[in-house]
């Protein structure tokens, strides 16, 4: 069965840098991961593209045959989309059962709030069988000031009423919140979204005059009782294992490695290990419904690494860093040496192999 991640989010909120990040991940952990451009409009793809809606229609061609301004051509191209969908269809087939597919959606947020066409596009990918996952990034900076917070809470909820799939909301570039000066409550507080009530004076502050509306807002976000956020930096190992795992839970994928991929450098082989003591591979449901723990898993642990102590861990980090470089290469200076002493002097191409 393939699964799937709906990435979207404003423009720039790091749509298209998460995919490539994850794509970047999911290679190194031996994941199949596909990836889908569904924007037309992105010119400079950093990921490796499967798929690619630029073969299908361009934003410029939308905009010259029909005489529309940016928006309503890409409006269009998603109608277009839709009205083509087995052009879509045919080249997910080729993708295989297994995939893994990300795609990456166009910034405009009316396609995941207001706009019928990617709603319907995702039914039809429902029908092929994909079990979708919507990964909604806003950035973090929105959190720096409660009249934004407001609105991007408004902004999510919206997208998760729309859209109807299971649903993530990520504050995305988490390392750069520092850079934007001191947040009012601890970040724990925007990430769970319990009690807004406590924002009444800063948004009265704000702006005394929509100070009721915005409380009125407030409400209504706390009585649907569903938006809450994961955080995101995209460079940090951790922060994007955590919400992988997250998101694995939320469309119930369980990754099983195919019988004959290797196992990855380092891992136990416990296939002569008595039953008991094996990991029971076929209690799938039971790693589905596990608490996620780990590092970055809670959002205090979040402020600690981007916010209270940024500097001391950039330093820590570094180190490590360091210390794992020096590892590889005495790593790769042994195996050298081994070939060396079982072949004798080895050729510049056989050192490289
Ligand atoms: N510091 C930092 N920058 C990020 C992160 N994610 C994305 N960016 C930057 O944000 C900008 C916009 O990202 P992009 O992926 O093009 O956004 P999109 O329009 O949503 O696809 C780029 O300059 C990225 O390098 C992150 O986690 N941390
Ligand atoms: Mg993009």
């Amino acid at each position: 069965m393939p699964f799937g991640e709906l990435v979207c989010g404003s423009p720039g909120s790091g749509k298209s840098t998460y995919c490539y990040g994850k794509h970047q991940l999911f290679s190194a952990l031996n994941r199949p991961i596909s990836i889908v451009n569904l924007d037309p409009a992105n010119e400079n793809i950093p990921y490796p593209c499967a798929i690619d809606i630029s073969s299908l229609i361009t934003l410029q061609d939308a905009m010259k045959e029909l005489g529309l301004g940016p928006n309503g051509a890409m409006l269009y191209c998603m109608e277009y989309l839709e009205a083509n969908y087995d052009w879509l269809d045919d080249r997910l087939k080729e993708l295989g059962k297994d995939a893994y597919v990300l795609f990456d959606l166009p910034g405009q947020v009316e396609l995941s709030t207001n706009h019928e066409s990617v709603k319907r596009i995702i039914q039809k990918l429902g029908k092929s069988g994909f079990r979708l996952a919507a990964v909604h990034l806003c950035d973090a900076h929105y959190v720096t000031d409660a009249t934004k917070y407001i609105s991007v809470l408004m902004l999510s909820l919206r997208a998760m009423l729309h859209l109807e799939l299971p649903h993530i909301n990520v504050l995305s570039k988490v390392d750069l919140i520092k850079q934007y000066g001191d947040l009012d409550f601890n970040l724990d507080f925007y990430t769970e979204v319990q009690d807004l009530s406590h924002l009444e004076n800063l948004l009265s502050k704000a702006s005394p005059r929509y100070a009721a509306l915005n409380m009125a807002i407030c409400s209504l976000v706390e009585d649907y009782g569903l938006v809450g956020f994961e955080t995101l930096a995209v460079e940090d190992k951790e922060s994007m294992l955590h919400l992988s795992r997250v998101i694995d839970k939320a469309n119930g994928c369980v990754f099983v490695p195919p019988a004959d991929v290797p196992a990855p450098e380092g891992t136990v082989d416990m296939s002569s290990a008595p039953a008991s003591q094996r990991p029971n591979a076929m209690g799938l449901f039971t790693s589905a419904m596990a608490t996620i723990k780990g590092p970055r898993s809670d959002a205090r642990d979040v402020q600690e690494r981007w916010i209270d102590a940024k500097e001391d861990w950039d330093v820590y980090e570094k180190a490590q860093w360091k210390k794992e470089g020096e590892m590889v290469r005495e790593e790769e200076a042994k195996r050298k040496s081994r070939i060396r002493e079982r072949n004798g002097p080895v050729s510049q191409n056989q050192q490289n192999m």
